[in-house]
C-alpha cells in the first residue's frame, strides 16, 4: 500500500475532522490534499499524537485524526498509554508502518524486529484497533473508525519511499490557519 494512496482515502473520508500530520513523510503526503483543517507539523518527531490528543480533549465535538509514523510513535510510545488514560474517545490514530525511519535513510526500526504496534495499542487499552496492508481494507477500517464514537488505533502497512511534497516552512502561518479553521464558523484563510 502506498502511503499517498492511503492518505488520499483519509482526506476523502475526513469530512470536518482536523488532521494532524506527523513528522516528515506523514505530513508531506497530506500536501496534495491541502485544507485549512490540516496541521502540518515540522520536525517535532513523536509529538503528533500529543498534539492530536490535546485537540481531541478540548474539542469533543470533533473527531481528530492523527497521521503518525512508526518511527515517530516509537519515540513517544507513552503517548498511546496517555491517550487511553485520558479517556479520549474522539481520536483516530493512524500509524503508517514502513518498518523504520524512512526519511533519514531508511534505518530499520520496529516491525522488522517483531514490534507489533497494534498489539502495543491494545496493551495500552485501545478497544478498537486494526492492522491493514491494502487500500480496500484501509478504506473499510478507516470509514468505521471515523464514524465511530470510540478511539481507534490503526496500523497501516505502507511501502518504503519518501514523499516529494513539502508544506510551507512558515510555521506561524500554518498554525494560525489551522487555529482559525477550528473557530466557530471558521474555515480559515484558505
Ligand atoms: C527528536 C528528533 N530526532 C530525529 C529527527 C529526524 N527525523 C525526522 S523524520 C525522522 C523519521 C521519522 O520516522 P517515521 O515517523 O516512521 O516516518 P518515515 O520517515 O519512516 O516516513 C527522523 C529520524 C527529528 N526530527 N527529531
Amino acid at each position: 500500500m502506498l502511503r499517498l494512496d492511503a492518505t488520499r482515502i483519509v482526506a476523502e473520508l475526513a469530512g470536518e475532522a482536523p488532521i494532524i500530520g506527523g513528522v516528515g513523510n506523514n505530513t508531506f503526503d497530506l500536501i496534495p490534499f491541502d485544507r485549512p483543517r490540516n496541521f502540518y507539523m515540522w520536525n517535532s518527531m513523536g509529538m503528533a499524537s500529543s498534539i492530536g490528543l490535546g485537540l481531541a480533549l478540548v474539542r469533543p465535538d470533533l473527531r481528530v485524526i492523527v497521521l503518525d509514523g512508526d518511527g515517530s510513535i516509537l519515540m513517544n510510545l507513552g503517548s498511546l498509554a496517555t491517550e487511553r488514560a485520558s479517556g479520549v474517545a474522539n481520536l483516530v490514530h493512524v500509524i503508517w508502518d514502513n518498518g523504520g525511519w524512512e526519511i533519514t535513510g531508511a534505518q530499520p526500526a520496529g516491525s522488522p524486529f517483531g514490534v507489533d504496534l497494534e498489539a502495543v495499542a491494545r496493551g495500552c487499552g485501545f478497544a478498537r484497533t486494526s492492522t491493514v496492508d491494502d487500500l480496500d481494507a484501509f478504506r473499510r477500517v478507516f470509514a468505521e473508525a471515523i464514524s465511530d464514537t470510540r478511539a481507534w488505533a490503526i496500523v497501516g502497512k505502507v511501502d518504503p519511499g519518501d514523499s516529494p511534497y513539502r508544506p510551507s516552512k512558515n510555521c506561524t502561518r500554518l498554525r494560525d490557519r489551522f487555529r482559525t479553521s477550528l473557530e466557530p464558523e471558521g474555515d480559515g484563510p484558505g
